[in-house]
């Protein structure tokens, strides 16, 4: 029987951890009650992967657990005094950090180190890789991720996200870890996926065979599957973007969006304009209403604003695998070739028919 040891003040993962009501409560009522847990999801969808050495199920079961613990905190930020507010310290991206930034940031490189199955992680609060390959020489996988997206929503109670994504390592198992194995195209991640903490906090993921969403009982401190196999509506009335950039946006994104606000009953337009400066959050509205995000290149940000590594290709895996489309407005996100950690590109995604349609009119770049 395993129980999870958690030394709660500093985060130290101590053990192997199973949702302790799994444990507790007799697996076949919850199967009477049709009811699957994200432990046993994961677990159940090993079994597809005939030979599977289980380490990517620990990964998902890692991301699990620190999700667990950064909501917790979330859910304070309004009372925990001590955690609102920037850091006092800047990253890569040059954005103020905020305090829960850092600290999610380390809980969930704390939870990957911990499971002995990842060899290094890139986040966005970090300049460099982090190389674990000293604590776990035969891991064979690496990590992308954005610990807490939208984090400058925390203080006005918007929600906000994690976004991940995972890799195979292109190096030798036993080797260092190096750059090549993060700057690898979209087409090779082995899983991607997302967790939203809002009215309910969610973790919506793809191993390449669909895409599951979970919603979390904080009550027990379990994740189960209510979003079965979802689907993004091939169309929809939701367009989603910063329009105080449309000024300096490429022509097309202008002639795409004077589209949706015109009157057209028969194609149901206008469409309705909905851009919570969130991207975890706008994203998971679109997945489940249909909808388009566009966020181009601007006077601001020539090459857009959003990353390649850690933001547009989990997100561009988890729409195609849900039937839509992400782009650059000239190619398929995940054919992108990086060249750098933090690369930023012009990113559309949503909706089939949405998208195609915006990339009808050309000049998206
Ligand atoms: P803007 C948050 O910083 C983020 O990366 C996404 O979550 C969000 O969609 C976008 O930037 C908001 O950017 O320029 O509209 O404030």
């Amino acid at each position: 029987m395993f129980f999870l040891t958690l030394d709660l003040k500093n985060h130290d993962y101590i053990q192997e951890n199973y949702d302790i009501y799994d444990l507790i409560i007799n697996r076949k009522a919850l199967k009477k009650m049709n009811i699957t847990t994200l432990g046993e999801f994961i677990l159940e969808k090993q079994a597809d992967f005939p030979g599977s050495s289980g380490e990517l199920s620990r990964i998902l079961s890692a991301i699990r657990l620190a999700a667990k613990i950064v909501n917790q905190q979330i859910n304070k930020a309004g009372l925990a005094k001590h955690i609102l507010g920037a850091a006092g310290s800047e990253n890569i991206q040059g954005e103020q950090q905020q305090k829960l930034d850092v600290f999610a940031d380390e809980q969930f490189i704390k939870a990957m180190e911990a499971r002995g199955v990842v060899c290094g992680i890139a986040s966005e609060e970090n300049d460099d890789f982090v190389a674990f390959e000293s604590k776990n020489p035969l891991a064979k996988y690496v990590v992308m991720i954005d610990p807490l997206d939208g984090s400058s929503n925390i203080d006005v109670n918007v929600s906000v996200g994690t976004i991940f994504s995972v890799y195979r390592r292109k190096s030798p198992i036993g080797t260092e870890v190096e750059l090549e194995d993060f700057l690898q195209p979209g087409t090779e991640q082995v899983a991607a996926g997302y967790v939203v903490y809002g009215s309910s906090t969610m973790l919506v993921y793809t191993t390449g065979n669909g895409v599951n969403g979970f919603t979390y009982d904080p009550g027990i401190g379990v994740f189960f599957l209510s979003h079965p196999n979802m689907q993004i509506p091939k169309d929809g009335r939701i367009y989603s973007m910063n329009e105080g950039n449309i000024h300096s946006s490429p022509e097309g994104v202008k002639k795409y969006i004077s589209y949706c606000q015109e009157n057209d009953a028969a194609t149901q337009r206008p469409y309705s304009g909905r851009y919570i400066g969130s991207l975890v959050s706008d994203f998971h509205r679109n997945m489940i209403k249909g909808g388009i995000y566009i966020y181009p290149a601007t006077s601001s940000a020539p090459n857009g604003k959003l990353r390649l590594l850690y933001e547009c290709n989990p997100f561009a895996f988890l729409a195609e695998q849900a039937g839509g489309v992400a782009t650059d407005g000239n190619k398929r996100i995940m054919e992108i070739q990086p060249t750098e950690l933090h690369q930023r590109v012009p990113f559309i995604v949503g909706s089939k028919n949405m998208v195609e349609k915006a990339l009808s009119f050309g000049n998206l770049r």
